[in-house]
């Protein structure tokens, strides 16, 4: 079995990426999930959830001396839910955070998620890990280790010229 939450470096590296509430609101779930999946990464969980005020403000500890941190976990837990995604393959890490665009979506390039579908910060749709360390340690808070497959991809050789 595969050790959690997922091996950089290899086609099992793991990111988390949510889609947040104002992403859920206006119905882009499918768009934003299908780049992922588009991509060539693979799907190893997915669950939409209310998460707790605790968990927001965990999560975006290291937010917590900024003026916006209180509003930006209240949003994130009270706004409606949020779809959290466990996306694993080769620097999917690195791939997603390119994917995502930058957080002011003013500069985010098109063809990024931010790019296409935001125009304001403290509403820009999704979130994904921007770390080896920040990936392994959201994917611990926001999944069990149950909620994740243990899977490998049979496209890989079809996306990798080597395992
Ligand atoms: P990231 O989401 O691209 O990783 P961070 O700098 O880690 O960007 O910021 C986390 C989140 O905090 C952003 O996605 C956004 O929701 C919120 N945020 C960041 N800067 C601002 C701001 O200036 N005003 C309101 N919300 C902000």
């Amino acid at each position: 079995s595969v050790p959690l939450p997922g091996i950089p470096g290899t086609t099992f590296e793991r990111t988390l990426v949510f889609v947040k509430p104002e992403g859920v609101h206006r119905g882009l779930v499918s768009n934003i999930m299908g780049r992922w999946e588009r991509r060539g990464f693979t799907l190893v969980a997915c669950k939409l959830v209310k998460p707790s005020y605790e968990l927001v403000r965990q999560h975006y500890n290291y937010m917590s001396e900024r003026p916006f941190y209180d509003g930006l976990c209240e949003h994130m837990s009270e706004s409606g839910p949020v779809l959290a995604m466990v996306w694993q393959g080769r620097d999917v890490i690195k791939t997603s955070r390119l994917m995502i665009g930058a957080t002011n979506p003013l500069t985010a390039a098109p063809g990024t998620v931010r790019g296409d579908l935001a125009v304001h910060v403290g509403r820009n749709v999704v979130h994904a890990s921007d770390g080896v360390i920040g990936a392994a340690t959201e994917i611990q808070l926001w999944f069990r280790d149950e909620e994740i497959a243990q899977m490998d991809s049979a496209k890989n050789p079809w996306l990798y010229d080597e395992r």
